[in-house]
């Protein structure tokens, strides 16, 4: 029985992608290193020492770890700045009614961000009244593909994973959710997130009634 929805943040309940692309755009103009929207998409869910990673070895550069957690702590200083430009109006389209819809049936609601920032996004959006559970890049250790921030997720809700539905836009954030036994929904183009039990091209189609209608055996 689904009890339990469990939220990714950026890509599902907004889109901070296009400040985390700024940021990092920011740092590797003051590197010299090569950084385009491409490569942007490739962070996509992964956490940020595993993005400058990604970003390094697209540019042939090896850097010593102390280096490696100074680049990547000034560009969380450059995107930080930037999350006070985040309103409640920035919610994707359909995101802030699915997730209304959720609380007035009593559904239990989690998020499962891989970002350290999700706290003070959520707080942008005004939209914290609308989780039971917080999970983000400072609960677990081991990031997506692992399950571990899903599993935190519906272990705080007190519920099993088979009981949830896990809602989220990056490849590996669907390979996380299927690692943990969790139902998923992929936000999303098939290339990326096609291996979903069920998959929309955007939030705006993601509504309770078309998902209670696809696992209908489990509501
Ligand atoms: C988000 C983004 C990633 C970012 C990660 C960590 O994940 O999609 O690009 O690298 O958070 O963010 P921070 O640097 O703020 O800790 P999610 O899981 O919300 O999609
Ligand atoms: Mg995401």
């Amino acid at each position: 029985m689904i009890k339990g929805f469990i939220f990714d943040l950026d890509g599902v309940i907004t889109d901070t992608a296009e400040l985390h692309y700024e940021a990092w755009k920011n740092l590797s103009d003051e590197m010299g290193w090569d950084f385009d929207r491409e490569l942007n998409e490739q962070l996509r869910g992964i956490s940020r020492l595993d993005s400058i990673r990604v970003i390094m070895d697209h540019n042939n550069v090896e850097l010593e770890g102390a280096k490696i957690e100074e680049l990547a702590n000034k560009k969380n200083e450059i995107y930080v700045a930037s999350l006070e430009n985040i309103t409640p109006e920035d919610y994707l389209p359909g995101a802030k009614v699915l997730l209304t819809h959720l609380r007035t049936e009593g559904f239990k609601v989690a998020l499962g961000s891989a970002s350290k920032n999700a706290i003070k996004v959520l707080e942008q959006l005004n939209a914290m009244g609308y989780f039971d559970v917080i999970g983000d890049g400072t609960s677990v250790s081991k990031s997506k593909p692992a399950p571990d921030i899903f599993l935190y997720g519906s272990e705080k809700m007190g519920l099993q994973p088979d009981d949830c539905i896990v809602f989220e836009d990056a490849e590996k954030g669907i390979d996380a959710a299927k690692a943990g036994g969790f139902y998923s929904v992929g936000i999303g183009p098939e290339e990326r997130v096609g291996h979903a039990d069920l998959r929309f091209d955007s939030m705006n189609e993601a509504t309770l009634f078309e998902i209670k209608s696809f696992f209908k055996d489990l509501f």
